[in-house]
């Protein structure tokens, strides 16, 4: 089972003159379970030689941290990526599923209740709940779903979700009480001085929220 608890989401644009590998290396270290290398500005060439340096990045680790590109199947498919994220405008799970094969994760951003039962429908392997609160990091997104988007997509689908979107420590472990199996960050960690000491701080909350949910759930 893959384990989306805190999911890291890169982004050049904001990590301080870093190099994602460095970003990587120190979130990885301080307890990020999952990356998505994020590329928005970039040419096909840079994208598939970054992917390759945070692949090897997570083998010399040694850590079993899946590798997920946005956006790009023929990326993810040219470095064997673990997995390809998806959203609302790019390619249908579907169709996705057809070109990248059973064993590759698919993830699908659902906006509404209706895109999350599709996308468990059509073979997605986890959901991003995208946006939950507010962001500054993402323009184009749809409006925030908050906590309650949360609790109804969880009552809809049996699918891992993962919450996304103005997610810092302070508010992570409502998004986990919520029903969500773990929270996806760009800038709590990527624009942190410390991204180790951010992904430790955020995986602390992360880890008592979810053991209060197996206490109760006992
Ligand atoms: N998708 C939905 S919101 C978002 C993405 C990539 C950005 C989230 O960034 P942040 O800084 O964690 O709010
Ligand atoms: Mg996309």
């Amino acid at each position: 089972m893959i384990d989306f608890s805190l999911y890291l989401v890169t982004d050049r644009t904001l990590s301080l003159g870093r190099s994602t590998v460095d970003i990587v290396r120190a979130a990885v270290t301080g307890g990020v379970t999952c990356v998505q290398l994020r590329e928005k500005e970039c040419s096909t060439r840079f994208f598939i030689e970054e992917a390759r340096r945070i692949k090897e990045l997570l083998r010399e680790i040694g850590a079993a941290v899946p590798l997920i590109i946005n956006d790009r199947i023929d990326v993810a498919l040219a470095v064997g990526a673990d997995g390809v994220h998806l959203g609302q405008t790019d390619m249908p799970a579907a169709d996705a599923r057809r070109l990248v094969g059973s064993s590759c994760i698919i993830g699908i951003s659902a906006e509404s209740v209706t895109d999350a039962i599709r996308a468990e429908k059509e073979g997605a392997d986890y959901i991003g709940i995208s946006p939950v609160f507010a962001t500054s990091t993402k323009n184009d997104t749809a409006a925030p779903l908050g906590l309650h988007g949360i609790q109804a997509i969880r009552a809809a689908v049996s699918l891992p979700l993962v919450g996304i979107g103005g997610i810092t420590a302070e508010n992570a472990a409502e998004i986990i009480r919520a029903g969500a199996d773990g929270i996806a960050v760009v800038s709590a960690i990527v624009g942190s001085p410390s991204p180790e000491d951010a992904a430790k701080s955020l995986k602390t909350k992360i880890n008592s929220s979810l053991q209060q949910d197996r206490t109760s759930a006992s």
